[in-house]
């Protein structure tokens, strides 16, 4: 299958932060590839997974990892591919993933995005805006996604005014 995105996470824990945004590619019917491989446990493989992902067409590759997180600057090594990082919450409430995803020595550049769940949403949005550059379907979804987003704060705002007159 050719693919648009593909998503690494370090562990099968890491999956419920990549959830929300894994919906949304569902519901865009975005084709994309998901694996669990850690650069510490299972380096061969992770290796072995940026080829296919490359071979399969992927334009970005999302590297979702928690605590010595090598594996966003794993990946980056192996391909010229984009490589999103997230740091995901860990014991140290995540700020060990993200300064270790994010200081990148010169040379090898991951772009690095927030701690946990809005991390994990905003790298899936950061790669269909970078894929929606050449695909002008995708850039469609994006703005109608906006659209929704834009009408559901106004919901809210309109809920809590609701709630605020009761008072
Ligand atoms: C990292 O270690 C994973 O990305 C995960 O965030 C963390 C803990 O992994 P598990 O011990 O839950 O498998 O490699």
């Amino acid at each position: 299958m050719n693919i648009e995105l593909a998503i690494l996470l370090g562990s099968d824990s890491d999956f419920p932060y990549m959830e929300k945004g894994l919906k949304l590619l569902k519901n865009m019917n975005i084709n994309f590839d998901i694996e669990v491989s850690s650069a510490h446990r299972t380096p061969d493989r992770t290796i072995d997974l940026v080829k296919k992902f490359e071979d399969s067409g992927a334009k970005v590759i999302i590297a979702a990892a928690g605590g010595a997180a090598h594996l966003p600057g794993v990946i980056a090594a192996q391909t010229q591919l984009p490589v999103l990082g997230v740091p995901i919450t860990s014991s140290l409430s995540g700020i060990d993933s993200l300064y270790s995803i994010v200081q990148m020595p010169g040379g090898i550049p991951v772009a690095t995005f927030g701690i946990g769940q809005s991390g994990c949403f905003n790298a899936i949005l950061f790669a269909l805006q970078i894929i929606s550059v050449n695909n002008e379907e995708i850039k469609e979804k994006i703005k109608n996604f906006r659209k929704e987003q834009q009408e559901s704060v106004l919901q809210k705002s309109a809920k809590l005014k609701e709630k605020i007159d009761k008072l």
